[in-house]
């Protein structure tokens, strides 16, 4: 008889911290479509993360129903892959409690976006902002994750997940999955801000020109490019430490047209920067019309999304469960038999 392999487990999650950006979504969200035909994958609004940091409540509720229709409208497509709010799953914090007690403080102040985050936010440093990494290393165990695409960005947090696996498993026994980064071709590009290439694009950046958004239009997708740093020679040339400005915005060219960066540089040779700019501008533009049309009609059928999240929510229930009771056993709690 044949015997019917089963896919592979993925997990990942974006913030509804903001409005998403254009490094969201090269680094994670286009991704997630890539790779949904090939793997059994969860997708996850991350709600609790985005609490390590102050969020208007009502904001908080709106970017999420966002977040959920933007996957959707990027192409994630709820029949085939679990589509979920994180805090909808209590088991992401149930299980976060009991890896606290395997993690030690150390390996938690020494992560560079805790020290990013905690310059950033001096006035809210909070135990969880510092706890963020085992969280994320909760959402992926408790679905026995093979997978965890990330942009680069988010490499430590993945090497902080194999640790706690292997360090559980050896003190507990065979429990979890020990998960790889997945990192598809031509998606390690880690997108700066483009009014300062030495940061990453972030959408909580209180400098809106510094980072492009899924909604915004022509004009200001235009505006921001013309914007965007570059430097005093007049070179299209990918040299991302003597040129990082150009650079990134050769990534983010090459993300949305598919085209190598030689072809990129090829096609503007000889042209100055002025005209370079406008066809990135444009080509992310044209690019994110009609993901932001089919966004809007999805927002308007709230029924729909629920739907979508309640479906996920006992989806990934079911799942975390089962990974959830096994951890309890392993620890010793009392489990009635
Ligand atoms: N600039 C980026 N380039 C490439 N990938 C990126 N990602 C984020 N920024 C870039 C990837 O997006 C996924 C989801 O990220 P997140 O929302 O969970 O958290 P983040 O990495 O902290 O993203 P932001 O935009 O910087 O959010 P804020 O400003 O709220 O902290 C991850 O896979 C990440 O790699």
């Amino acid at each position: 008889m044949e015997e019917v392999q089963a896919k592979k487990k993925l997990f990942s999650a974006v913030q509804p911290s903001g409005a998403v950006t254009i490094g969201n979504y090269i680094g994670a969200i286009r991704n997630f479509v890539a790779l949904q035909d090939e793997y059994d994958c969860l997708y996850a609004v991350a709600d609790l993360h985005a609490i390590t940091v102050r969020q208007e409540p009502a904001a908080l509720r709106r970017n999420t129903l966002s977040l959920m229709a933007l996957f959707i409208a990027c192409g994630v497509d709820p029949e085939k892959c679990v589509l979920f709010v994180q805090s909808h799953v209590p088991a992401h914090c149930e299980l976060t409690w009991v890896l606290n007690t395997i993690t030690y403080p150390g390996e938690l102040s020494r992560m560079t976006q805790f020290k990013d985050k905690s310059a950033k936010h001096a006035d809210n440093v909070n135990m969880g902002l510092m706890d963020y990494p085992v969280l994320m290393v909760s959402d992926i165990l408790l679905y026995q994750a093979a997978l965890v695409p990330i942009g680069a960005d988010q490499k430590q947090h993945l090497e902080l997940t194999r640790d706690l696996a292997i360090r559980f498993n050896n003190r507990y026994g065979a429990t979890f999955t020990v998960p790889e980064g997945y990192f598809p071709k031509g998606s390690s590009a880690r997108i700066m801000s483009l009014a300062d290439p030495a940061r990453k694009m972030s959408k909580s950046d209180e400098n809106p020109n510094g980072f492009v958004t899924m909604d915004d239009d022509k004009d200001t997708v235009l505006r921001k490019f013309k914007r965007a740093v570059t430097d005093s020679e007049a070179e299209v040339r990918y040299d991302p430490v003597n040129k990082p400005g150009v650079s990134n915005l050769l990534t983010i060219y090459t993300a949305f047209t598919g085209k190598s960066t030689e072809e990129a540089e090829r096609e503007f040779a000889g042209k100055g920067y002025g005209d370079f700019k406008l066809a990135v501008g444009e080509t992310v533009a044209d690019a994110l019309a009609p993901v932001r049309e089919e966004k809007a009609r999805l927002l308007a059928d709230k029924g729909y999304l629920n739907a979508v999240m309640k479906r996920g929510e006992e989806a990934a229930a079911r799942i975390a469960r089962r990974t959830l009771s096994k951890v309890y056993r392993k620890v010793g709690f009392y489990t009635g038999d």
